[in-house]
């Protein structure tokens, strides 16, 4: 095993709850439609684009909107998300992450974003962690998001790695379909049932260690 492919919203912090916060405001304002709480855990991993086409669609008016005022609102929901996340220390990282980096960095592994989010830089600035990081892959440049394996396969590439010497860590379904489309291992964190695809799932971010890892491979 040489390599770690991270999803960040959910693996290194819990960022859902500013994006459901902020979409909430969009739908509202600009829509005229409240959100189900549901939404919160549907829109994770899905692209922001992809994201606002589900909520237009769930309100019945896809078709009223031309694709420059889609991206309008998806801009405006995104100055709402980022002037949220701007108030991340890290106190917001997740637990057991930072130990969690600091063995792979030990055991000379190396660790890249693969993130549907765009604003993945600025978030790990804000947690202190993009020293971690050799790679962040680019969302913008991939053609496909999540399920599709495209982020894996590119934040492997950015590595040097071929993905079958990585693992990837996912709390998302799409997100665990991805990895095992890109050829890696898969290591979901969340509920066991809901994450079946992966090769092995956990709880949580505390029980994330490097020895789990090297089992995982060895399986
Ligand atoms: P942005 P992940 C995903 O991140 C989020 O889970 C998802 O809710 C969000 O819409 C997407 O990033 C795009 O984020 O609007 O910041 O570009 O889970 O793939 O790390
Ligand atoms: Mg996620």
């Amino acid at each position: 095993m040489k390599g770690v492919l991270f999803d960040l919203d959910g693996i290194l912090t819990d960022t859902a709850k500013f994006h459901f916060a902020a979409w909430s405001r969009l739908a509202q304002e600009e829509l005229g439609v409240i959100l189900p709480a549901e939404f919160e855990s549907e829109l994770k991993g899905v692209s922001r684009v992809d994201s606002l086409v589900r909520i237009m669609d769930y309100a019945g008016i896809m078709n009223n909107y031309s694709p420059a005022e889609i991206k309008k609102l998806a801009n405006k929901k995104n100055d709402y998300y980022v002037k949220a996340i701007s108030s991340l220390t890290r106190a917001d990282i997740l637990p057991g992450i930072t130990e969690f980096l600091d063995e792979l960095t030990e055991h000379q592994v190396a660790c890249a974003i693969a993130s549907a989010s765009k604003n993945a830089p600025l978030i790990l600035k804000n947690l202190g962690l993009s020293d971690y990081f050799a790679a962040i892959a680019d969302p913008a440049k991939v053609a496909h998001g999540k399920p599709a394996p495209d982020i894996f396969l590119a934040a492997a590439d950015t590595l040097g790695i071929d993905p079958k010497e990585c693992v990837g860590i996912e709390d998302a379904v799409a997100g665990v379909t991805a990895i095992k489309a890109s050829g890696a291992l898969a290591i979901g964190v969340g509920d066991t049932q809901e994450l079946k695809e992966a090769d092995i799932v956990v709880p949580t971010t505390n029980e994330l260690d490097y020895k789990l890892l090297t089992q995982t491979f060895a399986e």
